[in-house]
């Protein structure tokens, strides 16, 4: 299997602490959004809309998105699961997962491109739709940091694919200068503490 990812971008980095979990063996090419290089024909040719990571495998199907991914790398190496066990606990994860992603992760993706001189002459920045978004993610990270008051992980009591979602997006708001506050969010930063500690979380 083949990951085209980029080092430093918050999705291929989902795909990469997902298979670091599962210990699955896989080879990299590196397509550098920094210089453009998402953007060529050959890239295009794998992804149309010229976006990151993406999944090759030996036969050279691709996959596409993210949780696309690890759905087929959930499927192929099934252990440790990740994505729930029974009915009510993949209602719990999908859920969580998506509260990460809609109310965490597109928040901070939106304030980096808006915001960033990263993005600046490469894309349409538009600084005011940063400053809502700005304002939404701040009230989520408050609702989230009461979530984490009665339980250890996103969705329970053990680490899941919706713990790897919010870390990246939380780790990445560092970008934007987004960092989680002792006084507002203590269950937030020992969730993080608890996450970060793992091995996968180096890949
Ligand atoms: N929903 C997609 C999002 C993919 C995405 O936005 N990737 C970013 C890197 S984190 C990207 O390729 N950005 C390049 C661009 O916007 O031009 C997924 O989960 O894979």
């Amino acid at each position: 299997m083949l990951l085209y990812q980029d080092p430093r971008a918050p999705n291929p980095r989902r795909v990469r602490i997902f298979l670091a979990e599962k210990s699955v063996a896989y080879d990299t090419i590196e397509v550098l959004i920094a210089t453009d290089q998402h953007l060529s024909v050959d890239y295009r040719r794998k992804h149309p809309l010229s976006l990151l990571p993406i999944l090759e495998l030996a036969d050279g199907r691709i996959i596409r998105e993210s949780m696309a991914i690890c759905r087929y790398i959930e499927e192929v190496q099934p252990e440790p699961n990740l994505f729930g066990v029974d009915a009510w606990e993949r209602s719990q994860i999908e859920q969580w997962n998506r509260h990460a992603e809609l109310e965490v992760f597109i928040p901070i993706m939106q304030i980096f491109r808006n915001t960033s001189a990263y993005w600046q002459g490469r894309i349409k920045q538009a600084p005011e739709f940063a400053t809502i978004m700005s304002e939404i993610l701040h009230s989520r990270l408050d609702w989230l940091d009461r979530e984490l008051a009665t339980r250890t992980y996103m969705a329970g009591d053990r680490f899941t694919v919706a713990d790897i979602t919010a870390i990246c997006a939380i780790d990445f708001g560092k970008a934007s200068k987004i960092r989680l506050q002792p006084e507002k969010h203590p269950n937030l930063i020992a969730w993080h503490a608890r996450c970060a500690e793992r091995p996968s979380m180096k890949a």
